[in-house]
């Protein structure tokens, strides 16, 4: 290898290098609830060089990047060996979104992918595309990644971009080998299933998003619920909406679950998307509800709005307008990192706590769902302040 190559390499090496080790900074003036970072945690340009270039001179004089990265973004998370670890949905420049983990000493910055994407294997018809996988540690002893999976819609072949959108199922012990499980069957397409992380009533717990098409949620209602009794051939026989969507609100045109709920003494912490329409397009944000523990799908609280929202360059990306989690991750300390992507480009992260989102939940007034509503909420607070002096 020629001297001037090499020193290349090692240029685009270094550069490499100065960006994972990037220390991470904290926003200095927060909303009170979590607390922002204000890098990326995982760009596209955080992705191994290896899986990029072709370092031998002879097949690359020019050290082109061979394949390129375009996004990373959705991650599951979870906490693995005392290390904060990412799933995440690489999309290559191919737009193929393939999963690959990275991990974080602290959860903040520092990220690292491991040598090699995970290799899925498939179900027995395979998938174009599979993406956004929720982690669930679950109490049968595995951790589960559930995840979507996108097929050609075959019933309209004269169109090219109508598609299917499945639950994918896979499990693992070390994150590293994954054993794949049948689809989820179920009448309606399926995006954003998460996997509750214990056995209720004996079986397994799902919370769904039954939707018409492949974009649209249509008379799906919102995020919706269903037991299963085995998780080796599971399957979506009834199912109710325990989150709906409702008129001029953040999440009129869809909602999802984020990753499985967070048990507190108080009930269980959700983490979701909602969607609505504007006239530059849809508008994902990110917001939050409470169920009970006695019966994890009756809703104790939700706060009315948005809980986190793109900010700043965060609007801008593939997809733009778009806050998204499916992963987070909460310390025995009672830390809660808030994994997120922004417009379907990068990841970021948030910090709080469980006692700050309980907090959150059980005090922030909820939609009145009217204007005068809204106005007659602020007005009691400013009443409550001028009684406080
Ligand atoms: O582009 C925004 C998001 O759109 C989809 O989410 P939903 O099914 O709720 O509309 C997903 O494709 C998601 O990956 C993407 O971030």
């Amino acid at each position: 290898m020629s001297t001037e190559y090499q020193a290349k390499i090692a240029a685009l090496r270094e550069r490499h290098e100065q960006l994972l080790r990037k220390p991470n900074i904290p926003e200095e003036f927060g909303n009170g609830i979590y607390t922002r970072y204000l890098n990326p945690i995982l760009t596209a340009e955080h992705t191994p060089l290896e899986w990029r270039y072709d370092f031998n001179e002879k097949d690359n004089p020019f050290l082109m990047q061979r394949i390129m990265m375009n996004a990373t973004l959705n991650s599951g998370a979870i906490k693995w060996n005392g290390k904060y670890l990412l799933v995440v949905r690489v999309e290559g420049a191919d737009r193929k979104s393939f999963f690959a983990v990275a991990e974080s000493p602290n959860g903040i910055d520092n990220f690292r992918f491991w040598d090699e994407p995970i290799t899925m294997p498939e179900d027995l018809i395979p998938a174009t595309n599979v993406y956004d996988m929720r982690l669930t540690r679950h109490e049968d002893g595995w951790i589960y990644g559930l995840f979507c999976v996108e097929r050609h819609d075959d019933t309209q072949p004269g169109d090219l971009s109508a598609a299917t959108a499945t639950c994918g199922i896979a499990r693992t012990k070390d994150l590293k080998t994954w054993y794949r499980l049948p689809d989820l069957k179920s009448r309606s397409q399926q995006r954003n299933v998460v996997l509750h992380p214990e056995f209720v009533n004996g079986k397994y717990a799902l919370y769904t998003r039954p939707q018409d098409g492949f974009i649209d949620a249509g008379s799906g209602g919102g995020i919706g619920w269903a037991l299963v009794d085995d998780i080796e051939h599971a399957e979506v026989k009834e199912e109710k909406i325990i989150n709906a969507r409702h008129y001029h609100t953040i999440m009129e045109v869809k909602n999802g679950e984020g990753p499985h709920p967070i048990k507190t003494d108080f009930g269980w912490l959700h983490l979701a998307h909602g969607v609505r329409g504007c006239a530059s397009g849809l508008r994902y944000v990110l917001y939050m509800y409470m169920t009970s523990l006695d019966d994890p799908t009756r809703v104790i609280a939700q706060p009315g709005g948005y809980f986190l929202v793109p900010q700043g360059g965060e609007y801008v990306g593939d997809v733009m307008n778009v806050a998204f989690s499916n992963g987070w991750i909460a310390d025995p300390d009672g830390k809660v990192f808030i994994y997120y992507a922004s417009s379907d480009t990068r990841m970021h992260v948030a910090v709080s706590s469980v006692e700050r989102l309980v907090d959150y939940c059980l005090n922030t007034p909820s939609d009145g769902f009217t204007t005068s509503a809204s106005v007659e909420t602020i007005k009691k607070l400013i009443e409550k302040n001028r009684r406080n002096g």
